[in-house]
């Protein structure tokens, strides 16, 4: 592949690069702080940067702690479908939640933070996981002109899956840097995510597919 150039109406999705998901963290994706320093490489390429944070209050109800006679990695059913249940993590102003310390992203445009309705988790950065409650994500990316996005972060088969599924339904060209992602990978949750995101056209991309100033 000759190597692309993001174009000035593109934006980079950087999802959940949070301690909750990284070594030490509450909910650590296996090599979660890999992905710091080659976003770290990509950021410089694109114009326009968007940061997501997962960011629930205590005693959310994708927390198993919130849900009697559960453990962790089980799944409940909530008034909108399946949630599988996590560790606590991510609570509101903890460490947990903050950004990696070592992110730097000095041109990022905006930060949105979802999974704080108590009741409703939000894996995606554009619609909560009720399917109806929309972040804005959608209307600011539009609003700005934005016609593009690459989606990179954690966790590839839960947070960034759904930020890229949804922007591709949103209309928006969308790819996904591989390497730029690590995942949680539970029952065959990564593979899914691959083909679904494959069968809606979402480009798998590597960070060496793109052209970097
Ligand atoms: C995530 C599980 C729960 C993610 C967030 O960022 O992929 N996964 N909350
Ligand atoms: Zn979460």
């Amino acid at each position: 592949m000759s190597h692309i150039t993001p174009a000035a109406d593109s934006a980079l999705i950087v999802v959940d690069v949070q301690n909750g998901f990284c070594d030490g963290g509450n909910l650590a994706v296996a090599g979660g702080a890999q992905v710091v320093p080659i976003i770290n490489r990509l950021a410089p390429a694109f114009a326009n940067i968007v940061i997501t944070q997962d960011w629930h209050p205590a005693g959310h109800a994708s927390f198993a702690s919130a849900q009697s006679g559960k453990a962790a990695f089980e799944t409940t059913d909530m008034f909108y479908g399946t949630q599988v249940l996590w560790p606590d993590h991510c609570v509101q102003g903890t460490h947990d939640a903050a950004l990696h310390a070592d992110l730097h992203l000095p041109t990022a445009q905006l930060i949105i933070r979802k999974g704080f309705h108590e009741g409703i988790d939000s894996y995606s950065a554009f619609m909560e996981a009720d399917r109806k409650t929309q972040t804005g994500l959608e209307a600011y990316l539009k609003q700005r002109g934005i016609r593009s996005v690459y989606v990179v972060g954690l966790a590839t088969d839960f947070c960034v899956a759904w930020t890229a599924l949804d922007a591709r339904s949103a209309g928006f060209d969308t790819c996904v840097i591989e390497d730029a992602c690590r995942a949680i990978d539970m029952n065959g949750s990564l593979a899914a995510a691959w083909a679904q995101m494959q069968a809606q056209g979402i480009q798998r991309l590597q960070s060496a597919d793109l052209l970097l100033p």
